[in-house]
């Protein structure tokens, strides 16, 4: 059975829209972080992993019991990195301690991405800190050195559609990989703290040369210093995917309209919302500014 969302007591969009607010001066305020990258990107990435355990075969992971916070999940080697995150929110969680944490990492990369100008995310409140015995084993995040077809399987367990798959991926336009974090170095692109569809324009333009890194694993690089991991490549070598890289990179409007919808769908898979009303639409800092 879907878990039954529950909000928070008596808390509305305006208490929301503070959390956000909190998370998005804070996302300001520490801007050197990851040289001058700061810490939207990782905070767009830990939305993704808490979410990321999700199987729609048991409903067991996803994103509502938010465990994350216990360290057999944190520790989970594919989490690596994701500590600075973790560490970004602590003092938000202590400042909002009536906000589950299962919702805390949901709205931080809903806010992270809106405040690097990617489209509007409707958020909706509601999941529930669940014990420890439910936190999903390690190995349900995905291998980086696989091809489309290990893509596409992989994503089956959320029922996504190759459309959905590569909308989702377009996040790589974001932050940069780490060796010391996955064995693998380097940005997508250009503007690594703005969303945008050029890690679509990028997989298609770029001249790629497979190399060896220095942890002996293999990446595509471009002389320009960015990079693309195996799993990226393979949406350029598998016709299904590749035309939808071919329309975002045409069309950042219809990219950033495919991404709303799948990642929504992927921070609210396995909640029932049914009880709730409608999702928050947050006002992003600069609209509240004029
Ligand atoms: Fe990713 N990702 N990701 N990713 N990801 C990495 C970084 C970031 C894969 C592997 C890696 C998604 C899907 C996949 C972001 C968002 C999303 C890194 C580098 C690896 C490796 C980590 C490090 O070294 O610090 C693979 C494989 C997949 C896949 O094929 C399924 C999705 C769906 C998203 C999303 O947000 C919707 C972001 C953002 C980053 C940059 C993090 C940072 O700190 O910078």
């Amino acid at each position: 059975a879907l878990h039954l969302a529950q909000a928070e007591d008596g808390k509305g969009l305006d208490d929301f829209q503070k959390v956000y607010n909190a998370i998005a001066e804070k996302l300001r305020d520490e801007d050197e972080f990851d040289g001058y990258i700061g810490y939207g990107p990782n905070l767009v990435r830990l939305s993704w992993h808490v979410s990321g355990t999700f199987d729609k075969n048991d409903n067991s992971g996803g994103s509502f019991g938010g465990t994350y916070r216990f360290k057999k999940e944190a520790d989970d080697p594919a989490n690596k990195g994701l500590q600075n995150a973790a560490r970004f929110l602590e003092p938000i969680a202590k400042k909002f301690p009536w906000i589950s944490h299962g919702d805390l990492y949901t709205l931080a990369g809903v806010t992270a991405l809106q405040e690097m100008q990617g489209p509007k995310i409707p958020w909706r409140p509601g999941r529930v800190d669940a014990d420890e015995k439910d936190a999903p084993e390690n190995g349900r995040l995905p291998d980086a050195s696989k091809d489309g077809n290990y893509v596409r399987h992989y994503f089956g367990r959320f029922g996504f559609s190759d459309q959905e798959i590569v909308a989702l991926l377009g996040a790589h336009c974001l932050g940069k990989t780490h060796l010391e974090n996955s064995g693998y170095e380097g940005p997508w692109g250009a503007a690594t703290n703005t969303f945008t569809n050029e890690f679509f324009v990028n997989l298609l333009n770029e001249n790629w040369k497979l190399e060896k890194n220095d942890a002996g694993n293999e990446q595509y690089n471009s002389n320009k210093g960015y990079m693309m991991l195996p799993t990226d490549y393979g949406l350029i070598q598998d016709g299904k995917f590749k035309k939808y890289v071919e329309k975002y990179a045409k069309d950042q409007d219809a990219f950033f309209e495919d991404f709303k919808s799948a990642y929504v769908k992927l921070l609210e898979n396995g909640i029932d919302f049914s009880k709730l009303g409608k999702a928050y639409v947050f006002k992003t800092l600069d609209e509240q500014d004029s």
